[in-house]
């Protein structure tokens, strides 16, 4: 495996992956998602609060890789396996990560890995950055749960729109439709990114946890499961020593120290 493909660095508590093929603009290939799992099992193990994901060069990432997929092509390829070999389960995994997810993307992020971007908790861009549902120009469909996640936070013309014409957006009007969490200019974009992480690595981790499996929870769920689900894991929360430490600080006039 080369595990060059994604780096790995643990600051305090915030991991940082970067994809790291920036020559083919971090084209996800085989050994890229080998090693793009086996960095999330180390931020797990590390205990890191917040899981960074980037790329490295001009780029976020192009998608798959379309010298292996035409490589593949010589033989009698199934994509349907390779994405239940690779991109299901990466997607899966960041909808059920412990730990919450971050993609900082810069440049462009086309295909599939635009749709992982958008399956991070968080997605944090460039303004100039470009969101390229690419899959059409070599006649495919999104896949990576573009076709879910897309409609979901942009409704069903933009994002019929974007998979038919296979036009970029740019990462302010990805912002501006709410596709995204944010677009800050591209010089403050590393800066934004890591003082983000840092306030999600500070904050309350229970709390945080019971957030995001409720946001997701709603993703399919109705409102009186939702209300039963909200009441279940508040009662946990307020058992949380974060709470009593949150009540004191309020009372002290003093920012809370989450443990
Ligand atoms: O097969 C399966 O497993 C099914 C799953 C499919 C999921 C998918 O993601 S399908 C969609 C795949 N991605 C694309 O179709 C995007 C392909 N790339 C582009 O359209 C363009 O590169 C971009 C619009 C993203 C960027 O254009 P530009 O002009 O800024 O850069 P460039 O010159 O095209 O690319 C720079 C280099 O990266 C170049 O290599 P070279 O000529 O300098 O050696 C280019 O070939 C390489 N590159 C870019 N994208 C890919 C790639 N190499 C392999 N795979 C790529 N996806």
């Amino acid at each position: 495996m080369d595990d060059m493909t994604v780096l790995y660095d643990l600051k305090d508590r915030t991991a940082v992956l970067t994809l790291n093929r920036p020559d083919k603009l971090n084209a996800l290939n085989k050994a890229m998602h080998e090693a793009l799992q086996t960095a999330l099992d180390r931020a797990e193990a590390d205990g890191a609060r917040v899981i960074v994901l980037r790329g490295a060069g001009r780029a976020f990432s192009a998608g798959q890789d379309l010298d292996e997929a035409l490589a593949m092509q010589q033989g009698a390829p199934d994509l349907g396996l390779a994405l239940e070999r690779h991109y299901n389960p990466l997607i899966r995994r960041l909808a059920d990560s412990p730990v919450p997810t971050l993609a900082v993307v810069h440049g462009v992020a086309a295909g599939a890995s635009a749709n992982i971007a958008l399956a991070c908790d968080l997605t944090l861009v460039a303004e100039d950055a470009r969101l390229d549902q690419a899959f059409v120009r070599i006649a495919l469909m999104p896949d990576a749960g573009g076709t879910w996640a897309v409609p979901r936070a942009v409704g069903r013309q933009r994002a019929l729109g974007l998979m038919l014409t296979g036009d970029p957006i740019t990462g302010r009007e990805a912002a501006d439709w709410g596709l995204v969490w944010q677009a800050v200019p591209a010089d403050r974009l590393e800066a934004e990114a890591m003082g983000l992480a840092e306030r999600i690595a500070s904050g309350p981790a229970d709390a945080i946890r019971a957030m995001r499996r409720a946001v997701r929870a709603s993703e399919s769920g109705t409102l009186d499961a939702q209300l039963d689900l909200e009441r279940d894991l508040q009662s946990e929360l307020g058992r949380s020593r974060d709470f009593g430490e949150g009540l004191r600080a309020f009372a002290e006039k003093r920012a809370p120290r989450f443990g």
